[in-house]
């Protein structure tokens, strides 16, 4: 029997991928402003990269409210010791996942891309789902179509899962989502693309405190 808490509401969920400051500053800036989720993304780097990466993270967030994160590679995310993964709808199973991590508590993370697969990922009790992408995004090769902001607002409101939209998501279209029906959010290039990523994170969890719920 697995716990989930049902509809969590925590506001940014940051996955880091090349952000101009440097992982390590972007994760610090993360940790420090309390950011509930931070996953590591790495698509192009090698497993020992990958992973050389993944336990500085898992330092850094060590002992703070901030749940790290790697997406995809579960022997990443075991050796790192991170506090949960990623995966996708074509990626490693979740019941496979759980499975060969066999560590109670890890947190599993599924994304998913239309009303239909949010619906079915209830039966498989992941602590959170990816709606996405609202928007057409060039951070996610060969990525689903987008879904649009009024699709990705009726899918977060429906679903009794704790739910994060994702894909094209900045400041300028946060409270269009938010009033929509979206709980929390999740970037790459709103905060990636920051010299100052503690202040990216903040002026978006300021928008999201004033216009959620
Ligand atoms: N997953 P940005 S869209 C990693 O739809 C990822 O599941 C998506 O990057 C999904 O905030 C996406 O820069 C990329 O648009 C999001």
């Amino acid at each position: 029997m697995y716990y989930t808490l049902m509809n969590e509401l925590f506001g940014l969920y940051l996955i880091l991928t090349n952000p101009v400051a440097g992982y390590e500053k972007a994760a610090e800036a993360a940790a420090h402003e309390g950011v509930r989720y931070l996953q590591l993304r790495m698509k192009n780097a090698s497993p020992q990269e990958h992973l050389a990466m993944a336990i500085k993270l898992r330092k850094i967030t060590a002992g703070s409210e901030t749940q790290f994160i790697v997406n995809d590679d579960l022997q990443v995310a075991i050796d790192s010791d991170a506090d949960g993964i990623h995966l996708g709808q074509n990626d490693c199973t979740l019941p496979m996942a759980r499975k060969k991590w066999n560590c109670p508590g890890k947190l599993y993370g599924l994304s998913t891309h239309s009303m239909e697969q949010a619906s079915k990922a209830q039966e498989l009790q992941p602590d959170y789902i990816g709606i996405g992408p609202v928007f057409p995004t060039p951070t996610k090769a060969d990525t689903a179509p987008a879904i649009g902001i009024a699709e990705a607002g009726r899918i977060a409101s429906t679903t009794p899962l704790t739910s994060v939209v994702i894909g094209g998501v900045d400041e300028q279209n946060l409270p269009g989502l938010l009033e929509a029906g979206a709980m929390n959010y999740c970037v790459v290039r709103a905060v990636n693309s920051s010299p100052d990523p503690a202040s990216a994170i903040r002026r978006l969890q300021d928008i999201w405190k004033t216009h959620a719920f």
